[in-house]
């Protein structure tokens, strides 16, 4: 590691730092959550000043690589999961990463349509939705809280159990529904209180607020959803191309 650091390259020197504890950490040498060496031993092995490993540790706490505790030191941060933008559920996405989904179902009823959430499902107020909120969580890590909404009359025989599991398995494979396209919208946020707790984050910590809307083949909506994902955790990808 030591003859990584060229004092005569162009580069500055506290960007070859950055990029060789960024490789150690990809190379999986520095394990999530593993303390790194301190500045003042960076400082000698590398024989360049503090300030100069100072700059490089921030770059990489600000990029997210690095998380600094308050009197203990610098740890490897947890690595986020990276979604590709795609019209995927939860279970595949945890599968496609082989990470073990699972769900904690916070709340499961039956209620009347108003609003907003009667003209997103496309149908009347007062005809009965299916309002549901889950805990989504990969390896035992809640990810995620998704409520959602859909038409009781166009998900027949949904129950407790059934979205304790996966929710467009059942609708593909046991409704025989297409499901199609949908539209979606990100936002940034804050975590409230209850989300706090069933995310296990602290109070006002960063979290990505999504709401998806997802249409079937031949055109009904069939569902409203509204997620909040740990900001520590998740990244989202959008390929873009041009013309
Ligand atoms: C994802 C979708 C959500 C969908 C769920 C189905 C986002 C932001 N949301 O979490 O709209 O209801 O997958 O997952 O990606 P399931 O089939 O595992 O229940």
């Amino acid at each position: 590691m030591k003859n990584m650091i060229d004092k005569y390259s162009p580069l500055p020197i506290y960007y070859q730092i950055e990029e060789a504890i960024k490789g150690r950490i990809e190379k999986g040498e520095l394990q999530e959550g593993e303390m790194i060496p301190s500045e003042r031993e960076y400082a000698e092995t590398y024989g360049i000043s503090r300030m100069t490993v100072r700059q490089a540790i921030t770059n990489l706490v600000n990029d997210g690589y690095l998380t600094r505790r308050k009197g203990k030191g610098t740890f490897v941060a947890n690595q986020k999961i990276e979604q590709k933008l795609g019209l995927t559920s939860f279970t595949e996405d945890m599968k496609a990463r082989g990470l073990k989904p699972s769900t904690k179902l916070i709340d499961f009823q039956i209620s009347q349509a108003q609003g907003k959430i009667a003209a997103g499902l496309g149908i009347h107020p007062g005809d009965e939705i299916y309002e549901i909120q889950r805990v989504r969580l990969a390896d035992n890590i809640p990810m995620a809280l998704e409520t959602t909404y859909l038409a009781a009359d166009l998900v027949k025989g949904l129950n407790q159990r059934i979205v304790q599991g996966s929710l467009y398995q059942f609708v593909e494979e046991e409704l025989g529904l297409n499901i199609d396209y949908a539209t979606q919208e990100l936002e940034a946020s804050v975590a409230r209180e209850t989300e706090s707790e069933v995310l296990r984050i602290a109070k006002g910590t960063p979290v990505l607020l999504i709401r998806r809307y997802t249409y079937l083949k031949d055109g009904r909506p069939l569902e409203l959803v509204q997620s909040i994902y740990r900001g520590d955790r998740y990244k989202f990808i959008i390929d873009m191309q041009r013309g």
